[in-house]
């Protein structure tokens, strides 16, 4: 792979808006991802393989909770470093910020949320550390889009609870040590259960052959017959709201991952747009070109405007769902257009591996499609905004 020469675009200076805090945190996730991530990523995507050595710099980033509070670990930042944080490791692969999302977002949140003080105390610390790797298990084989009508289930059995079900396309699945899993009860209601490597019954089978977030590793959760001891449920919040209020907080950073991957594919057309010569001149001199580039810095700057806000309602507590639907949705969206036409700028050379363009155009359609579907999120900002239901 080329050496990673990436510069950030900043057409607006969002930077004044940033406070000192904000920018070192931001600038030493970009150092690492320029040192730990650009030299090696390209290798373990082409085989498929999570790059396990970068679990301990993930943790040093702050990576792993980084809004939870130190005193469990945490980095205990705010809602714009967290999501600067998220900027960058996409910037290097969306699957490593992947682990990043589900790690804080999804395992870590909802102990933290909806766990009791025993369990934060067990848990978190070892997951900041990265000491212990997390995944959360929502989606089924049947139940993607509606997690509402969920099948996996567990009973009452005295000293007990007994698990069974099976979750699909789960991140972090095949290595993570614990498992937060959402199952219903006897009485249809949906808890989360803190379920451990090595509880018999359980296991995780890989899923191969994805041509998407070949970096990161997914897999099953199947639960047969699995005892959980009591004490591993999660006791301060049931429903479906539960493991959604945990997704309003991972589609908050993939909002914000979804730029750095943006930015990559602009930076590396806009250089090679300078550097490749045709007809005598660089490519970039060409109209064609420069509609496209132009283009790009245009929407990039309009969602790094967008999260920003969105950042600053979260810090105050005031960001709705629909709020964050709308961001994840439009900067996904904006992403994978912008890699489509970076490729494009690049000619033969946009398909190869030597650049990362085609690996983040890859890696962004599962992007558009986890953590709520694009057309999920279209139809969250339709009932937001007329009041009518249309998913039903
Ligand atoms: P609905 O009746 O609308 O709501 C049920 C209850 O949930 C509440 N609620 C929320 N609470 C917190 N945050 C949100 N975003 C919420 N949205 C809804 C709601 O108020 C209600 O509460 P209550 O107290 O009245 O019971 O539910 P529905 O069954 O109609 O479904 C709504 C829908 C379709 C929007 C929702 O189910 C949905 O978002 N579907 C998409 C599923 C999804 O995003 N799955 C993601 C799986 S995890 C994943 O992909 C990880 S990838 C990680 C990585 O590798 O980075
Ligand atoms: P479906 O729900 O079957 O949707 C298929 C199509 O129908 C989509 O285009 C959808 O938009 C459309 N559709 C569905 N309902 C409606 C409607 N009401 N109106 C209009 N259109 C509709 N899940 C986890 O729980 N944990 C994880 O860690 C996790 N990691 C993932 C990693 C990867 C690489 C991938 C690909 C997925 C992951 N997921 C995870 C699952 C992900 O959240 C689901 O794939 C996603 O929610 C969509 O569900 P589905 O694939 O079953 O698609």
């Amino acid at each position: 792979m080329k050496p990673d020469l990436f510069e950030a675009p900043d057409y607006y200076k969002l930077d004044d808006l940033l406070t000192d805090e904000h920018k070192l945190v931001r600038d030493a996730a970009r150092e690492w991802v320029k040192r730990d991530i650009t030299p090696i990523i390209e290798d373990y995507a082409q085989k498929a393989e999570f790059p396990m050595q970068t679990i301990n710099g993930l943790a040093e980033i702050g990576a792993f909770g980084p809004y939870i509070p130190l005193e469990y670990g945490g980095a205990g930042l705010d809602q714009i470093s967290y999501g600067l944080i998220m900027q960058e490791i996409e910037r290097g692969d969306s699957g490593i910020r992947s682990t990043a999302s589900v790690q804080s977002s999804l395992v870590m949140y909802p102990i933290w949320k909806y766990g009791n003080e025993a369990q934060r105390k067990k848990y978190l610390p070892k997951l900041a550390s990265g000491e212990w790797i997390g995944c959360f298990g929502l989606t089924e084989p049947d139940h993607g889009s509606n997690p509402g009508d969920m099948v996996t289930n567990f009973k009452d059995k005295g000293d007990h609870y007994l698990l069974n079900g099976a979750k699909m396309w789960i991140s972090n699945a095949p290595f993570a040590q614990i498992a937060i899993v959402w199952a219903k009860d006897e009485n249809n209601r949906i808890h989360g259960l803190i379920v451990e490597r090595g509880m018999e019954g359980f296991s995780t089978p890989e899923t191969h052959n994805k041509w998407s977030l070949r970096a990161s590793a997914t897999g099953e959760l199947i639960f047969d017959n699995v005892k959980i001891p009591k004490e591993n449920l999660l006791p301060n919040k049931s429903g479906l709201g539960a493991p959604l209020g945990c997704l309003d907080s991972a589609r908050y950073g993939i909002a914000w991952g979804a730029i750095g991957a943006a930015m990559d594919c602009y930076d590396t057309a806009l250089r090679y747009s300078k550097e490749r010569i045709q007809f005598g001149k660089p490519i970039g001199q060409f109209q064609l070109q420069q509609k496209k580039l132009a283009e790009m810095i245009t929407e990039i700057t309009k969602a790094q405007l967008l999260t920003w806000r969105l950042g600053v309602l979260r810090n105050e507590d005031k960001a709705t769902s629909a709020q964050i639907s709308m961001a994840k949705r439009n900067n996904v969206d904006m992403a994978i257009s912008i890699a489509r036409e970076a490729r494009q700028i690049l000619g033969g050379m946009g398909i190869t591996g030597e650049y990362s363009i085609m690996r983040h155009a890859m890696n962004l359609e599962s992007v558009i499609t986890y953590e709520g579907t694009h057309d999920i999120h279209l139809l969250i900002t339709g009932l937001d905004i007329t009041g009518l239901n249309a998913f039903k």
